[in-house]
């Protein structure tokens, strides 16, 4: 399959001169012409340390393949000063057109020289292989893996742990990284295929290690290639023996210098503070646009005198010193017409006398407007709703900076569409008043992160909405589901939790809906659980969180702490053991002291994937929480969501000397409705007459209320009970 069209790269002078360093070539989505040949572009870019190749390499075409070949103009696009040079990098751009009736198209480059290291390679060959395929998701040919290194790695041998590559796939194929067959790599280095980590795993010698790694595309759903010639092939998702989509090698060198005392980032190895982009991110730039890329490091014994990059052509670096041993560096680019969707790799490292930092990597897409006239499609059920964005109709759109109006919600895709689902109550969503129709809504948004400087994305805004005639009862569905949350997050899709209260500690009869407010007496137990969904099987529920206030406001300053940063707050909670989706646990009733009739629990919860030891779930109780350390990019976590349940409300107990609470307690129910507005906003009935945002926050904030009505006495009498923290006299009037 490999034979047949091969595009001969001759770039001899660079080898053999000034020694191969590596390389790495980068692939526009290839695009297929009327007249049934296709336009392949990439940029190949070249790593040296004090020259870098400035004149074109003399490409030949093997039988025929390509009627033509447009080559740009080398350039230099990063090197350290004139003659001091550690590093330097160039690259180049090719548009070939290639005619073939092959389903492959294969590119190969060679030559003799690496620069001499300690696995003893000598000749190097580049190596790039793709599909020729239409494929049935994207109704177009299949796009490259996107990587690329800085030119000059090196990390002191003691300091070296692990090296992240970038493997970036725009359709969102899996990406695995291996050794070529004919790698010379250290037995101590190993690279997992999946995250595409370099790890040690014991000494490494020190001196220049050269690498290759080959990074393989693989659909994640079936799909179907269509050829030129006619001919289909089915791809199966599960099927480990189909070759890859696309196939390219990057080429790079490590040298591991002599140990350094301190190994500690931000030592004397430079560490990147939180305005830098994350590892793989994926921002945006837009044709004749500025776009913009800032990051800071800092390293406190030693001086960063430099940012090494790895970026495109014409890409502007201005660096810049401050206070503390930071350095900041800050990267400008104007993408032009060609560079159209093109997804361009950018890695930096800051730089030492003595060493760098780690490296990071991102990647640019470039999109053409930024405006996007995006539409979506809503589907309403009875208690969520699913919107549905056509990629299609917004070319170059990435669900990564999209966000629903609540940013903590965010959202999932498939290779057509981009999707969020909802219930009405999370997400954001808001509630409004139409005079015949209730509407639900809510919109997508592009989001920036809070920490970027500068805003580069294209401004993205889709309202949507669901909305039910009034005429109908639309409290007879809400009813059956009193608190389901349902959450959309990228990497995990679509999850959601159901809080509940049992009526004992089986853990398996509910309080019915119709139950709520559910009545209980002061230091009766009370039986609530949380229950995880999941897109994803195996996810953990942690509770992170749990408190209780006298109203549906979390965020309410009178609050009392059941559970905080994982660890048990009130000696009565009592965790009951479940599976790992489920959290059971019970609580002994309390109420607040003062006039406060009911209690809500609201619990922060987090989902993780299992696995890796510094998740959130796995990190169980900190005491310290401050001192957490995050380890981003092992596995996944989604963020922190409240969910609340509620009101409970406190029946008295019958008590000497309370004939005057009883004649409170009469009065209420005396009056229903006016009792239940207080308790859980009146339940549905507001929707026939006026509609407030607050009846449908509440509503769905359903809460666990303890009563009306318990004055003094139970107040002294919880005192005596030791629960102090309830009691705080602060809270007493
Ligand atoms: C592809 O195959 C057809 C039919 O065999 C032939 O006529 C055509 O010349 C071929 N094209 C190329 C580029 O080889
Ligand atoms: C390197 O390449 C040259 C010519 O391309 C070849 O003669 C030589 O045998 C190769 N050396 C090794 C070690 O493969
Ligand atoms: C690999 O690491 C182990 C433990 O550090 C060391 O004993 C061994 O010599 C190393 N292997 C090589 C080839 O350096
Ligand atoms: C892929 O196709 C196989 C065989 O046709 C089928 O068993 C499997 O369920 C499909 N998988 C997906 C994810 O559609
Ligand atoms: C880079 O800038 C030069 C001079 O301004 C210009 O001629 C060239 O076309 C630019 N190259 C790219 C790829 O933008
Ligand atoms: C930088 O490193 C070189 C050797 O690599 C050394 O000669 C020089 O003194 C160092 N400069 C500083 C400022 O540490
Ligand atoms: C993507 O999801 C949308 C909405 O659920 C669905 O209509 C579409 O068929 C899906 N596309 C693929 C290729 O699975
Ligand atoms: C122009 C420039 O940035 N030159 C730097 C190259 O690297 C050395 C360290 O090896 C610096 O001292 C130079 O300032």
């Amino acid at each position: 399959m490999a034979a047949g069209a091969t595009l001969l790269l001759l770039a001899a002078l660079l080898g053999i001169t000034h020694g191969f360093y590596g390389d790495s070539i980068s692939f526009m989505p290839p695009q297929k012409n009327k007249d049934g040949t296709f336009k392949v572009t990439f940029h190949h870019r070249q790593n040296g340390r004090s020259s870098c190749p400035a004149v074109s390499s003399s490409y030949t075409c093997e039988s025929g393949v390509c009627k033509s070949i447009d080559q740009a103009s080398v350039l230099l696009t990063d090197q350290n000063g004139t003659g001091q040079g550690r590093w330097c990098q160039s690259e180049g751009g090719t548009t070939a057109t290639i005619s073939t009736n092959k389903t492959t198209f294969t590119l190969r480059e060679s030559g003799c020289c690496w620069v001499s290291n300690v696995n003893g390679k000598t000749n190097w060959t580049a190596d790039a292989q793709l599909d020729l395929g239409t494929r049935s998701d994207t109704r177009a040919l299949n796009s490259c893996p996107v990587t690329t290194t800085v030119s000059s790695l090196r990390a002191p041998q003691n300091c070296f742990s692990r090296l992240h590559l970038l493997a970036h796939d725009t359709e969102g194929d899996n990406v695995r990284c291996s050794f070529p067959a004919d790698a010379a790599v250290h037995s101590n280095i190993t690279l997992d295929e999946a995250t595409c980590m370099l790890t040690s795993r014991g000494h490494i010698n020190v001196g220049v290690h050269v690498f290759e790694v080959m990074l393989e595309d693989f659909p994640t759903k079936n799909l179907t290639l269509t050829y030129a010639d006619g001919t289909s092939a089915f791809r199966q998702a599960s099927d480990t023996t189909a070759p890859p989509l696309c196939s390219i090698k990057l080429q790079f060198s490590l040298e591991i210098l002599p140990p350094l005392p301190n190994c500690e980032a931000g030592h004397v190895r430079p560490i990147f503070l939180s305005k830098t982009p994350s590892h793989g991110d994926v921002l945006h730039a837009t044709v004749g646009q500025k776009f913009q890329l800032y990051a800071q490091a800092q390293a406190h014994h030693a001086s960063i005198y430099d940012f090494q990059v790895s970026g495109p052509q014409n890409m502007t670096k201005e660096v810049g010193g401050g206070m503390f041993g930071k350095a900041e560096v800050t990267l400008s680019w104007t993408p032009q017409k060609d560079d159209i969707y093109r997804f361009v790799p950018i890695c930096f490292t800051a730089e030492t006398n003595e060493t760098q930092s780690e490296m990071r990597c991102v990647v640019i897409m470039v999109t053409k407007a930024s405006i996007v006239q995006g539409k979506a499609h809503v589907t309403c059920s009875p208690n969520k709703m699913v919107v549905s964005l056509e990629k299609a109709s917004m070319p170059g759109i990435d669900k990564n900076y999209l966000k629903l109006n609540d940013p903590s919600c965010s959202l999932t895709s498939n290779s057509t569409h981009i999707m969020g689902s909802m219930s009405f109550s999370t997400c954001g969503t808001k509630l409004e008043d139409k005079g015949d129709f209730i509407v639900f809504k809510n919109e997508i948004l592009s989001y920036v992160l809070p920490s970027e400087v500068i805003i580069r994305r294209r401004t993205v805004k889709i309202d949507f909405s669901c909305q039910f005639p009034k005429s109908i009862s639309i409290s007879s569905y809400y009813n059956l589901k009193k608190s389901d949350y349902i959450f959309t997050e990228s990497s995990f899709g679509s999850f959601g939790y159901t809080f509940e209260i049992f009526s004992d500690s089986n853990f398996t009869t509910k309080v019915a809906a119709s139950a709520y407010p559910v009545e209980v007496k002061l230091l009766d137990m009370i039986y609530m659980g949380i229950q995880a969904e999941s897109d994803l099987p195996n996810v953990t529920l942690f509770v992170e969180s749990c408190k209780a206030t006298p109203d549906d406001n979390p965020e309410n300053p009178l609050s009392y702490d059941l559970i905080g940063n994982g660890c048990l707050q009130d000696e009565t909670v009592k965790i009951h053991p479940s599976d790992s989706k489920s959290f059971n646990f019970e609580v002994q009733a309390f109420k607040f002291t003062g006039n406060y009739d009911q209690v809500y629990i609201t619990c922060s919860v987090i989902l993780c994937e299992p696995g890796n030891s510094f998740s959130r779930c796995a990190q169980g109780c900190l005491r310290n929480p401050s001192r957490r350390r995050r380890k981003r990019g092992l596995s996944r976590e989604t963020v922190s969501h409240y969910i609340t349940q509620g009101p409970l409300r406190f029946v008295r107990e019958a008590v000497p000397n309370a004939a005057k609470d009883n004649d409170v307690l009469m009065k209420k129910s005396d009056t229903p409705q006016a009792a239940d507005t207080k308790s859980n906003q009146g339940g549905w009935e507001i929707l026939d007459t006026n509609v407030s945002t607050m009846f449908f926050a509440s509503a769905f904030l359903v809460a666990v209320v303890v009563m009306a009505a318990v004055v003094g006495y139970f107040t002294r009498k919880r005192r005596a009970d030791d629960r102090k923290s309830l009691l705080d006299s602060g809270w007493e009037n």
